[in-house]
């Protein structure tokens, strides 16, 4: 059987990831223009009081702002039938609360996606990929305000109708279940904009997982977003009934460390808190029961969601459900148990995978089950895999060649998993791997960690020219899309 003939191959991006130009044609400060870089084993810090001498990732990016001719290209050379970015919200409405949108701001997407156009790339856009902007932080308390419900859905709905001709395919919130996952008050801020006062004014450099934290007030603020989504939802297939919008989950595939039925149940709760609640809600429209509980046990007043709210979210169901995917990790109720770092969220380590440089346990077969598990529980759903990669560190050789054999190496078994989740009935649709061109890393503010097919000049130490090099992973992509999978 193999992939379908329409699948859709591509790669996935970030706005603040890659398109750099932070103050460019009318755009103001978002979130992630306040984060500096960390490195492996320190996390990324927070600045409120911008510092001119300091190194700011984000505000160059690798540049995609006016490279993004180039980037297009290379990704139509390797094949792509899809390309996942986001709007930088901030180029659209610079603070937020603007009564009209920043007309420089529509144009530049407007020529991205003619761009893609040309290629015959359809474009797969996330309407909120971390980038709030800071105004909305400050001024509003960002989602734990329900006034940023109105504000987010004039902006989506801003982009509905502009880009309805030229956008089929698009996701409300970008890993929308990140503040259940508890790392400290980062999730808060990326997912919700929301941060505690004294962090906001403070003047020196906080390490993102020492942020404040407050448990009802991020679940409110989680409570606003999906309201915010299902009413984007809404609004979406009015303007265009031909409309795929899709929810977005950091899927944290969890498994028991052993078969201690206390291990199996912590396991289960993991899963049901970090990964089936937000999907229950923009799926079936609905909160799930076990978070009744879960609410009533850690003292959370539920009176924010109100019968009003419960009827928009199950009108604003979603079409598709896309994930992320970059690891599993283990669950157990031993404390001692080795633990291993991941995609916001600390496991135990699993003694039968490897892992890569920044502890993210490789498990390919993680993929074909999570596929299955999830299409057993929305059996009718359409998925996608939105994002998946292996951060590496890359070394160019003299004459400019990279070798990444070990990022092949990761992709390969993982194309594989996904050819048998199709066999096994999976109604997968597309795939885009995460930065097929090297760009920020989100968790560690690095460029250092890279993911792409494509090099990119550009270093920590703020160094590097941007050009852009084929590595060899490049070739072998090209190589599987063009194959429909096959060739490997
Ligand atoms: C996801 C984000 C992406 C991306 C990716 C890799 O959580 O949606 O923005 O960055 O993880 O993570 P990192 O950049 O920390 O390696």
């Amino acid at each position: 059987m193999g992939f379908p003939e329409n699948f859709l191959w591509g790669g996935a991006v970030a706005a603040n990831q890659c398109e750099g130009a932070f103050l460019e044609d009318g755009k103001k400060l978002s979130v992630p223009d306040m984060l500096l870089g960390g490195d492996v084993n320190t996390p990324r810090t927070f600045l409120p009081k911008l510092d001119d001498s300091a190194f700011y990732p984000s505000h160059e990016a690798i540049d995609f702002y006016h490279r993004y001719k180039e980037d297009i290209a290379l990704f139509a050379e390797m094949g792509f039938k899809c390309f996942r970015l986001s709007i930088n919200w901030g180029r659209i409405y610079p603070n937020g609360d603007e009564e009209e949108p920043n007309e420089a701001g529509l144009a530049f997407y407007d020529a991205v996606f003619d761009e893609c156009k040309k290629y015959g790339i359809e474009p797969l856009v996330t309407l909120c990929h971390y980038e709030i902007p800071w105004n909305i932080v400050t001024t509003y308390g960002g989602f734990s305000n329900r006034k940023v419900i109105d504000l987010f859905v004039k902006y989506a709905t801003t982009c509905f109708e502009r880009y309805k001709d030229k956008v089929k395919y698009w996701l409300t919130f970008n890993e929308i279940n990140i503040p259940c996952m508890h790392a400290g008050g980062i999730g808060p801020l990326y997912g919700l904009g929301v941060m505690d006062e004294e962090d906001i004014q403070s003047d020196h450099r906080i390490p993102l997982d020492q942020l404040k934290y407050n448990l009802q007030r991020t679940y409110e603020a989680l409570h606003n977003e999906f309201v915010a989504s299902a009413l984007t939802v809404k609004a979406g297939h009015e303007i265009n009934p031909d409309f795929m919008i899709g929810n977005m989950i950091a899927h944290e595939t969890t498994y028991p460390l052993t078969p201690n039925p206390q291990d199996v149940l912590a396991c289960m709760n993991v899963d049901d808190l970090h990964n089936n609640f937000c999907g229950d809600v923009q799926v079936r429209g609905e909160y799930p029961s076990f978070m009744w509980r879960y609410f009533k046990e850690n003292g959370i007043d539920t009176s924010f969601i109100t019968e009003e709210d419960k009827k928009i979210l199950k009108e604003g169901t979603v079409d598709m459900y896309t994930f992320s995917y970059y690891m599993t990790n283990c669950v157990t109720v031993d404390e001692n148990a080795e633990k291993t770092s991941g995609n916001m969220s600390l496991g135990a380590k699993n003694p039968y995978l490897k892992a890569s440089d920044w502890g993210w346990q490789i498990d390919p077969d993680g993929l074909r089950y999570t596929l299955n598990v999830l299409h057993g529980r929305y059996p009718d759903t359409p998925l996608m895999v939105v994002e998946n990669g292996f951060g590496a560190f890359d070394t160019v050789e003299e004459d400019g060649s990279i070798h990444d054999d070990y990022r092949i190496n990761y992709f390969r078994p993982h194309l594989i998993a996904m050819r048998e989740a199709i066999e096994d009935g999976v109604p997968l649709i597309g795939y885009t791997t995460w930065g097929p061109i090297d760009l920020v890393s989100a968790g560690t503010g690095q460029y250092a960690k890279r993911y792409g097919f494509i090099y990119v000049d550009r270093h920590d130490d703020g160094t590097g020219d941007f050009s852009r090099s084929k590595k060899d992973s490049f070739y072998w992509y090209k190589k599987a899309i063009e194959s429909n999978g096959e060739d490997l």
